[in-house]
């Protein structure tokens, strides 16, 4: 095999299924955190490592890991994700074979399947790069923005609008931290599961302005414990999205469907996959 032959590890589905258990194992152990679960904010450090691609310029994207590095760990976008990233510190530990870009999605993937979300197929390949590698600030969304930032934002990622809707039911989960972003409180009463209630909630609650000193965000007009951000709303007061946040509202299926494949494609934007080698994707089992 190549390993006995040059020495260097070559780690099969098996390997990988370890690393995915033992993120399950830590997930459950850690449950006092946030809304009972190191989950969401793991999904988010997957997102914000991804999302920084240019399909212009090629930059960007899951594969280098720059949010390391103080330039671009320090965006504002990116506060708080130091929780995940110390979370998995043990894990790199324990599988130092694997590259941390490769580890940051392998936990994304992980987080959505043991929340009980759809499968995500996994590929891994990506490379850790240098500072020099680190992205500029602004790449990722702007939450007090509207529809044309979100089309400009996710278009440099080549998302069409069917996409940037399904990648925002990923707001089913966890919440806002007035000491990470300013915005405050959960999209959702079950923020530890991958479900369609980001939309139902969308359409079915009454939002209104929340009456504070924080950041423009909406408040839902029942209990006042939800929470939208401007960009949320945005995906009801345009038309063609609002066509996919009701069809995703009537059918948690299609959403799962759907998306499991932008994830997959968000999660690989911009990685350069071994053709001979791990170009085929592996599906990890969950522990549940
Ligand atoms: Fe998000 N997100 N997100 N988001 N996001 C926040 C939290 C979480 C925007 C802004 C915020 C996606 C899209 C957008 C998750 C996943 C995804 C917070 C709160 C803000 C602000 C951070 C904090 O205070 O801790 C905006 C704007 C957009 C957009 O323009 C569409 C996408 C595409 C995803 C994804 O995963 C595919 C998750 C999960 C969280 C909860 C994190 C946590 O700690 O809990």
């Amino acid at each position: 095999s190549a390993s006995e032959t040059t020495g260097v590890f070559v780690p099969t589905q098996e390997d990988y299924q370890k690393v995915y258990n033992e993120i399950a194992t830590l997930l459950q152990e850690k449950d006092d955190y946030d809304d009972g679960s190191y989950g969401p904010v793991l999904v988010r450090l997957a997102w914000h490592a991804s999302g920084t691609y240019d399909k212009e310029t090629g930059t960007g994207g899951s594969n280098g890991a720059t949010m390391r590095f103080a330039p671009e760990g320090d965006h504002g976008a990116n506060a708080g994700l130091v929780a995940a990233r110390d979370f998995l510190a043990p894990v790199k530990a324990k599988f130092p074979w694997m590259t941390y870009s490769d580890l940051w999605i392998l936990a994304g993937i992980c987080a959505i399947q043991e929340m009980q979300g759809p499968t995500i197929p996994y590929r891994p390949g990506r490379m850790d790069k240098d500072i020099a590698a680190c992205t500029p600030d602004g790449r990722l969304p702007d939450a007090s923005q509207g529809n044309k930032h979100l089309r400009a934002i996710f278009g440099r990622m080549g998302f069409n609008d069917q996409e940037i809707v399904a990648l925002s039911g990923a707001h089913a989960l966890g919440r806002c931290h007035t000491d990470r972003s300013g915005f405050d409180g959960p999209w959702t009463f079950s923020p530890t599961v991958v479900t369609n209630d980001f939309y139902k909630l969308l359409l079915n609650e009454k939002w209104q302005w929340k009456k504070w000193n924080g950041p423009k965000q909406y408040e839902d007009k029942t209990t006042k414990t939800l929470m939208m951000l401007p960009t949320d709303m945005a995906l009801v007061s345009d038309k063609a999205f609002k066509q996919w946040v009701d069809k995703y509202a009537k059918d948690e299926a299609l959403f799962h469907k759907d998306f499991a494949a932008v994830i997959t494609k968000l999660f690989e934007l911009g990685v350069p996959f071994d053709e001979t080698t791990q170009q085929t994707p592996m599906t990890l089992k969950p522990t549940a």
